[in-house]
């Protein structure tokens, strides 16, 4: 079949003519800018990256949910609510979901949303296959959770070890939903991850060299690199568990002469990465917000660049100090042991850049600021207590006990997510053209620390003094009862912060709404990446013209000089060199309805070979090949669509890592600030 490029071929009969399936809107081009067909069939990475952020903010309430019972549960000894086995079903799914329904996406909603515009591009690079990811990791996570509905999720903890993870032990679908949902999820993640990767590399501005790029975008690249490596690996792990539960096979079988340590390694040689895959986009994001409500620019920036780069190729040769009680042996613990202390290095050099940024800054405690201020300090409590793990003696006490819990929630909830709190506040106006409450803002986010430190910080006492994780209740007499019930306490603090949260986005949208939308501008926090150079909310085009590039936060360097003290002076208004959003006829990608239907094939094909029933895998694979048959003869942009407003023309898309643009027409009247000049 011969594809003559570029020529939109002839669509096959019926599509356009008024058939039924045209009255569906489903074969032709749809053309709805808004309401429900306009997100279902979007192909910009904002829309997209907002679904993200939604997608994740509701599968964590399902995750905080899940969190609540089993603190419920732990809050007196000798708990009934849950039974042993509807126990393990809650904390295994309560983990599985907050990694990857929740801290993954999050990030990749901000990653989303964020990188084309810092980098001063119109979309990323592939944006049909964007839609793609998400609507994979979409409808892969309702795969996952609807083992509810069919005999309950999985209750193997989040890793699964095998031969826990075998039928033998475990014989409803759960660990099957996991083995199978999982790896429709990690399409989705490798999807992104290589599109993001493209983007960074290809589609940058005119002088937008890689040492130019924010510190969020270097992290989100080393961040997307290590998904790229990873998710094969735990693919194989979960494609050799699902041969062993639906089709018999040996993989993990001891009897069979396996051995279940090959899991462990497999899980854990992804399962350590994913630990930077979780946090590292959240340090991307302290080292936006700090430099701004510090007023100055981020301390040692090739540093930080460095230094993420460094926990990316470190991250992959620490992964058996989660094994140090699994019978390795002397030699393995002290190499891995060693290998986990020297990882303690380049995190620590961010944390003192974060401090060196904040030192002598003007700060402003903003919510943004609190919460990354926050990232910083939990971070660093985690951090410590990560560091007496890799001391293995000790970690053979810790191991598998509430200490390893506090541990990790420190890390991930204290560094990931409340990291992830201060990017909604910062790019909330330039999403959403409105602000969130200061006031409400600051409520949740003393509310979300203290009712974190109450429910995790007991938890390194608990652990110490022999509380196991994963028990479903304990007896009164082994002295555990004060502090769990101090941290069901936490925990309901923390479900209420949520809801200060929620509460403030509708009532500061009720607020803007009823003030007639006043506009707060396209910098409301006198910031320095490009993003801020277009109004808020950012227009569907992005840029009107291909933002040259001079410097490291240039858009900084076009509103400030420096006087002789080396203090930054305003040169210009921000009116004067941000973009005004208003070009026409701009070339935009054009939607499609085929990355859903894709998409929507795959769980069918899961359920398919989770109940071995071919039946139920026919529609899936009739969806696959229609939707891929469709995105096949659908010109990726529409002839009838407006074009070229002169993005062609600025060589838009192609970053030069020369520096020179390849045929950029500043704007009218913009001239460019003095070359490299480090402004305060
Ligand atoms: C919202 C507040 C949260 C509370 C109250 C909470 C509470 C807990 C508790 C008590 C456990 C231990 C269960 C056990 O061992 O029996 C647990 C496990 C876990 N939590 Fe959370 N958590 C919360 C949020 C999070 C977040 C935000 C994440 C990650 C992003 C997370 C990830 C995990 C993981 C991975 C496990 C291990 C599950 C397993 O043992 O397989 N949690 N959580
Ligand atoms: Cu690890």
């Amino acid at each position: 079949m011969a594809i003559v490029e570029q020529e939109p071929l002839a669509l096959p009969a019926g599509t356009g003519t008024g058939s039924s399936l045209d009255r569906l809107g489903v074969l032709s081009r749809p053309t709805a800018t808004t309401g429900w067909r306009s997100w279902i069939s979007t192909v910009d990475h904002k829309k997209i990256g907002i679904m993200y952020g939604t997608g994740a903010m509701f599968f964590f309430l399902v995750g905080g949910i899940e969190a609540l019972l089993i603190r419920v549960q732990l809050a007196q000894p000798d708990g009934k609510v849950l039974s042993a086995s509807v126990y393990n079903q809650v904390y295994t799914m309560h983990g599985i979901t907050m990694i990857f329904l929740v801290v993954m996406p999050l990030a990749n909603a901000f990653a989303n949303y964020l990188l084309p515009l810092q980098v001063g591009a119109r979309d990323v690079a592939f944006p049909r296959l964007n839609a793609l990811s998400f609507w994979i990791w979409g409808l892969g996570g309702l795969f996952l959770n609807s083992s509810w509905l069919f005999g309950g999720g999985a209750d193997g903890g989040w890793f699964n070890y095998a031969p826990n993870s075998g039928v033998a032990f475990s014989p409803h679908h759960g660990i099957d939903f996991y083995s199978v949902g999982l790896q429709i999820v990690g399409i989705g993640s490798l999807i992104s991850a290589l599109n993001l990767i493209v983007t960074v590399i290809n589609m940058r501005a005119p002088g937008m060299t890689l040492f130019r790029m924010p510190v969020f975008t270097w992290m989100v690249l080393v961040t997307q690199f290590l998904l790229l490596f990873a998710l094969p690996v735990i693919s194989v792990a979960l494609f050799l568990l699902m041969f062993d539960r639906t089709f018999d096979a040996n993989f993990f079988n001891v009897a069979q002469g396996a051995d279940p340590l090959l899991w462990q390694h497999l899980f854990w040689i992804f399962g350590h990465p994913e630990v930077y895959i979780l946090i590292l986009p959240s340090f991307g994001i302290a080292s936006e917000v700090i430099p701004v409500f510090s007023r100055k620019p981020i301390y040692g920036y090739p540093f930080m660049v460095f230094s993420g780069i460094a926990i990316g190729f470190m991250g992959w040769g620490v992964w058996a100090h989660h094994m140090f009680a699994s019978g390795i042996g002397p030699i393995s613990v002290a190499a891995f042991s060693i290998s986990t202390m020297f990882i303690a290095v380049p995190t620590g050099v961010k944390i003192l850049n974060w401090l060196a940024t904040m030192w002598g800054g003007k700060i402003r405690f903003t919510t943004s600021m609190l919460f990354s201020v926050g990232l910083v300090t939990m971070f660093t409590i985690g951090g410590l207590s990560g560091v007496s793990h890799a001391v293995s003696p000790a970690d053979t006490q810790q191991t598998d006990t509430y200490y390893i819990v506090a541990h990790f929630h420190y890390v991930i909830f204290g560094g990931a997510l409340l990291g992830l709190f201060s990017g909604l506040y910062f790019w909330w106006p330039k999403a959403f053209g409105y602000m969130l409450n200061e006031r409400i803002g600051k409520w949740h986010f003393w509310l979300t620390l203290i009712g974190f430190n109450l429910t995790f910080a007991p938890m390194h006492w608990l652990g110490l003094q022999g509380m196991s994780r994963r028990i479903v209740t304990y007896q009164e007499s082994d002295g555990f009862t004060f502090w769990n019930q101090a941290a069901t306490l936490g925990a309901f603090i923390i479900a209420l912060s949520v809801l200060v949260l929620i509460y403030n986005v509708f009532a500061s949208y009720a607020k803007w709404k009823k003030a007639e939308r006043p506009n707060p501008g396209p910098d409301p926090w006198d910031a320095r990446g490009l993003e801020w150079m277009v109004p808020s909310p950012t227009p569907e085009h992005n840029f009107d013209e291909a933002p040259v590039v001079h410097a490291q936060d240039d858009f900084w360097h076009r509103k400030y000089g420096e006087d002789e003290e080396g203090r930054a002076v305003r040169v210009k208004a921000t009116e004067e060199v941000a973009q005004r959003g208003d070009a026409k006829d701009v070339h935009l990608p054009a939607p499609s309805y085929f990355p859903i239907l894709l998409a929507a094939s795959l769980p069918f094909i899961g359920y398919a070979v989770i109940f071995k029933n071919l039946w139920i895998g026919v529609p899936g694979v009739l969806l696959l090949f229609w939707a891929v048959y469709g995105w096949v003869f659908e010109p990726p942009d529409d002839p009838d669509l407006p074009h070229g407003n002169g993005h062609e023309e600025a060589g838009h898309g192609g970053g030069s890592d020369d520096g020179e643009p390849a045929q950029a027409a500043l704007p009218e009247g913009a001239e460019a600030t003095s070359e490299e000049a480090p402004v305060g």
